[in-house]
């Protein structure tokens, strides 16, 4: 990690960056109630995700993964945006106001961010509000709480799944590209509420770094990126994002 700095240093490089990038995990929602997956408290401490987020546990027992997203949907259903979501959209319009460039690339499939009105957003892993057509792979918006299982296609009558992207499964293309895109252009990288334990998001600190962005990571632990990053605060979101903008 580079010299010692101080969240103020950081507040002020962001006051002056003009494109910066954010990747965002579960710990980001931890503060709106939402469990995260590998904390104590962690969604995946009940259930593995090899038994439920992969295309093979799908398709050996649809209603079981379809069980579990519907306990997911119902408890984010009422969850709301906190203070970390709300200070990046203000991050996002102070740059635009000085012509400046924001993206948010997250891994989160809750849609809070969306909720919050972040306007450049990258959905990684996709959103578990949006479902897809196991055969004419239609994708369309469901908000239905619960949700019928399994849920048909209205099109083709085939069963639809979560858009979500599961353990083995490829990334969109598209996603990928502005992913890189961003990571590659920006000044800074801020990544909050992630153990950097899942692939190809796990690389995204060093991809931006190869490309000579400051990288500062804000987590209530440290994790395995800690030591090569630029700056690394521990602490909720709920605090230290909004003390970048001065806001605290
Ligand atoms: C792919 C959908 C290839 C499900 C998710 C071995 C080595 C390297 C890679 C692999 C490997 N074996 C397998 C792989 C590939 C695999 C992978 O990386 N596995 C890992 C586990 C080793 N990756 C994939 O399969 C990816 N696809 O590689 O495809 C390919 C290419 C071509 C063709 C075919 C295939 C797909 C990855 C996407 C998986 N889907 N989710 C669902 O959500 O329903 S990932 C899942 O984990 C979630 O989406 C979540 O977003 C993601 C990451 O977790 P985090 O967000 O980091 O959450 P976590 O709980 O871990 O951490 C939270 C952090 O917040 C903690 O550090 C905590 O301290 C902190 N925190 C808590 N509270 C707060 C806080 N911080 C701040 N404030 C707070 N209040
Ligand atoms: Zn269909």
């Amino acid at each position: 990690m580079g010299v010692e700095q101080s969240l103020d240093d950081v507040r002020l490089r962001l006051a002056q960056a003009r494109a910066v990038t954010v990747l965002t995990g579960s710990g980001i929602s931890a503060d709106s109630g939402i469990p995260t997956f590998r904390g104590t408290d962690g969604l995946w401490n009940t259930f593995r995700a090899e038994d439920l987020a992969t295309p093979e546990a799908f398709a050996q027992d649809p209603h079981l993964v379809w069980k579990w997203y519907n306990w997911r949907r119902e408890l984010i259903a009422t969850k709301h945006p906190n203070a970390a979501h709300e200070a990046l959209v203000e991050m996002e319009r102070r740059l635009e106001s000085r012509a400046g460039r924001f993206h948010l690339i997250t891994q989160n499939v809750d849609g809070l961010h969306r909720a919050a009105e972040s306007r450049h957003v990258t959905e990684l892993h996709g959103n578990i509000w949006r479902v897809r057509c196991t055969r004419c792979e239609g994708v369309s918006d469901n908000r239905d709480v619960p949700i019928q299982i399994p849920p048909m296609c209205i099109q083709c009558r085939a069963m639809l799944r979560p858009h979500i992207v599961w353990f083995g499964e490829a990334l969109a293309e598209e996603d990928l590209r502005t992913s890189y895109e961003a990571l590659e252009s920006c000044e800074i990288l801020l990544i909050i509420g992630t153990s950097g334990l899942v692939y190809p998001a796990a690389s995204f600190a060093p991809v931006a770094k190869a490309a000579g962005a400051y990288v500062v990571e804000l987590n209530l632990e440290t994790t395995p990126s800690t030591e090569v990053v630029d700056g690394a605060f521990q602490g909720r979101a709920k605090d230290l994002v909004p003390a970048l903008l001065g806001q605290r």
